[in-house]
C-alpha cells in the first residue's frame, strides 16, 4: 500500500480523527441483497417507480398496494443478513463508542450488526403505526389481519396500518433530524457509505461537515454528488473496503 493509496490516507485520517461521524445510504444494504431505490425494482415490482409508491399520495390512491410493497421488502430484509461493510462499521463504534451512526435506511441491519444509537432518519420498515395517530401497531394485531391489505388501525377509525418510514413529502423526525446535525457540525471525520447524495436534508449533511472542517471519506463504486467535496473517495463497494478501512483491532 503506497502512501498516496487512498484507502492508506483515509486509514491515516480515520487514526487521527478525535470524533467520526457515519451517514450511510441503500449502498450499504446492496451486499445483503436489498436492491437500492436506484436499481431497477426486481420481480413484480420491477413497473413501480419506489418513489411513487414511497409517498402518501401513493398510499392515498393505492394503499393495498403500497402496503405489499412493503411487506415484500420486510421479507427480502428478514431473509437478508448483515454484511461485512455494516460489521466492521459496528467494530468501529466499539472502539469509538462516541461514533454516531446516521442512516437512511429502513432496513435495521446497522442494528442487527451491533450498531448502537443508530440514527434513522427515515424510519423503519420493522414498526407498523396508524396512518392517523402514527401510534404503534403492534405484530399481534398484525397478524389477526393478515388478510386485510393494508390493516385497519387499532386507534383510529379512519386509520390504517402503514410502516413507520418517512415518505418522500413527509417530515423527518424532528429529534433524530437534529441529533444528525449536531453529530455532522462537531465531528472532524464523516465517513459516508453508499448513498448517491441526492435525497434532502440527508444529503445536505456532509456538507455542514465540510463546511466546519471535517475531512470526508465517500464510499461508492459510483460517481455520487458527495465526490464533488470528498477529501478522499474509495470506490469500492462497501463490504470490501470498509474492513480494510476499520482493519483489525
Ligand atoms: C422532506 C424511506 C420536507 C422510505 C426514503 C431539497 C432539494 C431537493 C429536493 C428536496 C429538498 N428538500 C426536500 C426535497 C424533496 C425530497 C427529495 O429529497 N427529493 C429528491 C429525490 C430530489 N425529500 C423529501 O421529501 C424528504 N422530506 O424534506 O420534507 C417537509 C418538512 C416539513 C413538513 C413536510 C415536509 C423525505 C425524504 C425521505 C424519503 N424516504 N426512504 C423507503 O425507504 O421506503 S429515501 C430513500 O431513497 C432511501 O432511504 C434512500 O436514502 C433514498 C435514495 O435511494 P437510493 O438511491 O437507493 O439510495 P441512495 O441514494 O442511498 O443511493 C445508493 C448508492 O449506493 C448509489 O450511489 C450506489 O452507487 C451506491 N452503492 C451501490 N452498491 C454499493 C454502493 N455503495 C457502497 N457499496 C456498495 N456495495
Amino acid at each position: 500500500m503506497t502512501a498516496a493509496d487512498p484507502l492508506h490516507q483515509a486509514r491515516r485520517a480515520l487514526t487521527a480523527a478525535r470524533r467520526v461521524t457515519v451517514l450511510t445510504g441503500a449502498g450499504i444494504s446492496a451486499e445483503s441483497g436489498i436492491p437500492t431505490f436506484r436499481e431497477a425494482q426486481i420481480g413484480l415490482w420491477a413497473t413501480f417507480d419506489p418513489r411513487q409508491l414511497a409517498s402518501p399520495e401513493g398510499f392515498a390512491e393505492n394503499p393495498g398496494r403500497v402496503w405489499d410493497w412493503y411487506q415484500w421488502r420486510r421479507t427480502l430484509i428478514g431473509n437478508s443478513a448483515p454484511n461485512p461493510g455494516h460489521r466492521a462499521l459496528a467494530e468501529l463504534q466499539r472502539r469509538r463508542p462516541d461514533l454516531v451512526l446516521i442512516t437512511q435506511n429502513v432496513d435495521g441491519l446497522h442494528q442487527r450488526a451491533g450498531s448502537r444509537g443508530v440514527l434513522e432518519l427515515h424510519g423503519s420498515v420493522q414498526r407498523t403505526v396508524c396512518s392517523v395517530t402514527r401510534r404503534a401497531i403492534d405484530a399481534d394485531w398484525l397478524a389477526r389481519h393478515a388478510d386485510d391489505h393494508p390493516p385497519p388501525s387499532p386507534h383510529h377509525p379512519d386509520g390504517l396500518a402503514r410502516p413507520d418510514v418517512v415518505w418522500f413529502g413527509e417530515a423527518l423526525p424532528a429529534d433524530v433530524l437534529e441529533a444528525a446535525f449536531e453529530a455532522a457540525a462537531n465531528c472532524d471525520l464523516m465517513l459516508v457509505v453508499g448513498t448517491s447524495g441526492e435525497v434532502h436534508p440527508a444529503a445536505g449533511l456532509p456538507r455542514i461537515a465540510r463546511e466546519q472542517g471535517a475531512t470526508i471519506i465517500d464510499v461508492n463504486p459510483q460517481a455520487d454528488a458527495i465526490r464533488e467535496f470528498a477529501d478522499l473517495v474509495l470506490a469500492r463497494p462497501g463490504g470490501e473496503v470498509l474492513p480494510k478501512l476499520i482493519g483489525p483491532d
